[in-house]
């Protein structure tokens, strides 16, 4: 998902256009905020139903960069996540030029697998042999 880029003092507005056909939610990972905004369905907010528009605002209170991913079923497993930088202000005092206005080029590294989620999620509980199989990890240990 797209890098979302604020400034310490800002208040971020964020609208999420739920083009999925089933719920969804934000969760803004360590970012401090008030509760309702933390995107976690059922308990700090309900779900963004399908075709819907939901709108996270809040103030940015720090500085670094984060990411956020959904909280919503397996769609983080699909890709649905990304950067949140949060520059620190040029009036702060411990801003250090040449340091601090560095331009970001986040990149994320993620695990990733072609296999649909919810397979994964039911084998792993089947508890099946098919990754060790596939990686002949179980012939590497019929060797030893
Ligand atoms: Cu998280």
């Amino acid at each position: 998902m797209p890098t979302l880029t604020f400034t310490e003092g800002d208040t971020a507005e964020i609208y999420v256009h739920n083009e999925l056909n089933e719920t969804t939610s934000l969760h803004w990972h360590g970012l401090f905020l008030p509760n309702k905004e933390d995107g976690v369905p059922y308990l700090t907010q309900m779900p963004i139903k399908p075709h819907t528009t939901h709108l996270y605002k809040f103030p940015i209170i720090q500085h670094g960069t984060h990411w956020y991913h959904s909280h919503s079923g397996l769609q983080e497993q699909i890709g649905m996540y990304g950067s949140f930088i949060m520059n620190k202000r040029k009036d702060d005092k411990t801003f250090r030029k040449g340091i601090d206005d560095l331009p970001n080029i986040p990149i994320v590294l993620s695990e990733w697998t072609n296999y649909n989620p919810e397979n994964v999620h039911r084998m792993l509980h089947n508890a099946t042999d098919w990754f060790a199989i596939k990686k002949e990890l179980l012939k590497v240990m019929s060797k030893q």
